[in-house]
């Protein structure tokens, strides 16, 4: 599937407006999120690390949407700040833990890569490539033996593909019948390489079909798209007691991490093509083809946003830095 071929979005009726508007409030934090995690960045407030999700947004927001996060629970790789948003992480709890403060998510110990929130049922951003995956499989399967039907949703990227756990998680989800959704993000690229230069099959799926487990593609650029893929896969998964592998097309318009430029291995055609189906751009130009918001409308919802998410970058440089006697507390020895 070529999703640059599609010019527009596919626009089901089946999303009311007010899911609409929360939808592109839910892009638009994520975001300006990362514009102002990457300032901060280069302010020297951030240390280390930061892999940015703008470009991706659609795919978070299409699938947690669709989650029933009382009984659902998230594994998930490095590029999870957007992902610690959806499940409703309070920002400046996240702009904390990339802060290195006591108030972050992880009590400032763990940073941009490891975001973690039991109470939000989100189990983890993972530095490890693939890291996640024999987690979500074990969470999975201890869902399985609860009777409500829970699901585990696991998030990585196509680098994860070619690692060992991946091949072992699948074969061993399909053989239990573990309810773990396995959501790959293609976005192109695993750090500087392309996809077609580490992966020996052009089609993704058909790495995961090989262990007998259903997959499908979905255009992540497109959130209605994405948003009935996901209902339609959880109402399966909840009933058949599955596995499902789903490859979502994306692109991530920064970097690898904020120290790559991107220069030596894509061209800025490419990055025109994906800026032209950018998924906030999409789903505003419906908005406001389908008179729902007015452009004006859209500009004003974008400042609050900013202006809501300043104030929380603002209360978390402000948060005291984690005791050092906390070092070795929550750190297995
Ligand atoms: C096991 C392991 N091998 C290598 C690395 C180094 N590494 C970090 S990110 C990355 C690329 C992964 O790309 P992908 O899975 O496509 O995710 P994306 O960054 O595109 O979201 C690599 C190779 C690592 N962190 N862990
Ligand atoms: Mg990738």
């Amino acid at each position: 599937m070529s999703v640059q071929s599609q010019p527009s979005l596919s626009g089901r009726p089946s999303l009311s407006a007010k899911t609409l508007q929360k939808y592109l409030r839910q892009m638009l934090t994520i975001r300006e999120f990362e514009q102002l995690g990457e300032r901060e960045f280069r302010n020297g407030l951030i240390r280390g690390y930061y892999h940015s999700y703008a470009g991706q947004e659609a795919v978070g927001v299409g699938f947690i949407n669709a989650m029933d996060l009382k009984r659902d629970y998230i594994v998930d790789h490095y590029r999870d700040h957007g992902h610690c948003l959806l499940v409703g992480i309070d920002p400046s709890r996240i702009f904390a833990e990339l802060f290195g403060r006591a108030s972050g998510v992880s009590g400032g110990k763990g940073g941009s890569m490891h975001m973690y929130s039991a109470e939000h049922h989100f189990l983890g951003g993972d530095g490890i490539v693939g890291g996640g995956l024999s987690i979500a499989a074990g969470v999975g399967m201890a869902l399985r033996r609860q009777p409500e039907d829970g699901i585990c949703v696991c998030f990585f990227g196509d680098g994860a593909l070619d690692t060992g756990t991946f091949h072992e998680s699948m074969n061993m989800a399909s053989l239990w019948n573990v309810p773990t959704l396995f959501i790959c993000v293609n976005n192109l690229y695993s750090m500087g390489t392309r996809v077609n230069e580490h992966s020996s099959l052009s089609q993704l799926v058909d790495r995961a079909q090989g262990y007998g487990v259903k997959t499908e593609q979905v255009d992540g650029q497109d959130v209605f798209a994405v948003a009935e893929a996901a209902e339609r896969i959880f109402k399966y998964m909840r009933q058949n007691k599955r596995p499902y592998f789903v490859e979502a097309l994306t692109y991530r318009y920064q970097g690898h991490g904020i120290h790559d430029k991107a220069s030596n291995y894509r061209g800025v055609e490419e990055e025109a093509k994906w800026h032209g189906r950018d998924p906030i751009k999409l789903l505003t130009e419906y908005l406001i083809a389908e008179k729902v918001m007015s452009g004006k409308q859209i500009e004003a919802l974008r400042s609050e946003v900013l202006h809501e998410l300043e104030a929380k970058v603002a209360e978390a440089a402000a948060a005291p830095l984690p005791n050092p006697a906390d070092l070795t507390k929550d750190v297995l020895l």
